[in-house]
């Protein structure tokens, strides 16, 4: 989500609702079991296609994604006709919420880049659709390879810095492309999954601004930020789409997010 501007915050204060959605940004997720499968441990990988407020742990009820699969060796394979409708529940919220989920096999050495094109998402709060073009990588079997790849989305990030065996206070490096250029001064999101599995207790922001993060990328659409925590970490470059889509026969604008996530851990 497009922070607003400070006029129509002004405006906001007026709608809880709206105020409530400030601190709050918009995520795609492509959430695996695994991130690193080992030679001496091949399996089967569940993964979940979400979206979400990862910090808050808020989440949005999800349609059938348009596409889903992975990059590996420079081969497609689509997994969309194998996505499974999921409910959840998340702690702050009193219903039960749409993801997807998937399983595949890890039979290959290499990285399998997986990657999610949402069917797009409306919000009425912000007057527009929201569609986030997610990656992660799934480490496989030993060999290193294929995780600084494009697969060719509308907009995505591309990982600068390996995007798995990372520590905590590594830092993350990226490009930010639009229609496969990069994006000079782009501006990235950047949240905490406050539901990682390996997060030992939620973290509770103490203030808005700490919710997400923001950092700028320079004239190549590069981009850095160093991670202060175990678990998983979510990008997102956001921008508006040069085509429009109909809500009840209105053209209405789309944002478009490039989103990227990766997984640290504790040295210990
Ligand atoms: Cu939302």
């Amino acid at each position: 989500m497009k922070r607003l501007m400070p006029v129509v915050l002004c405006l906001a204060v007026f709608s809880s609702f709206l105020l409530a959605s400030r601190a709050a940004a918009h995520f795609g997720l492509i959430l695996p079991s695994d991130d690193i499968v080992t030679p001496e441990d091949p399996k089967t990988v569940t993964v979940q296609a979400k979206f979400l407020h990862p910090m808050e742990g808020h989440y949005m009820d999800m349609e059938k994604p348009k596409r889903f699969g992975f990059l590996h060796k420079g081969q497609k394979t689509d997994l969309t006709a194998s996505l499974q409708a999921r409910k959840g529940r998340a702690p702050d919220q009193d219903r039960d919420f749409t993801f997807w989920e998937t399983t595949t096999p890890i039979r290959k050495p290499g990285d399998y880049l997986f990657f999610l094109e949402p069917a797009p998402y409306w919000e009425p709060a912000e007057d527009k659709y929201i569609v986030h073009y997610t990656k992660v990588c799934v480490q496989a079997l030993g060999l290193e390879e294929g995780w600084d790849a494009q697969v060719g989305l509308e907009t995505e990030i591309v990982p600068l810095t390996r995007p798995y065996g990372l520590w905590t206070g590594n830092v993350f490096t990226g490009q930010v492309l639009l229609k496969g250029k990069p994006v000079p001064y782009a501006e990235v999101e950047v949240e905490y999954l406050n539901e990682s599995p390996d997060n030992p207790s939620m973290v509770k922001a103490p203030s808005d601004p700490y919710v997400t993060q923001v950092v700028k990328a320079d004239r190549n659409g590069v981009f850095t930020y160093a991670m202060p925590r175990a678990g998983w970490w979510g990008f997102a470059a956001l921008h508006e789409a040069s085509w429009k889509l109909k809500k009840d026969g209105v053209s209405k604008a789309a944002e478009i997010g490039a989103v990227f996530w990766v997984h640290t851990l504790d040295m210990k």
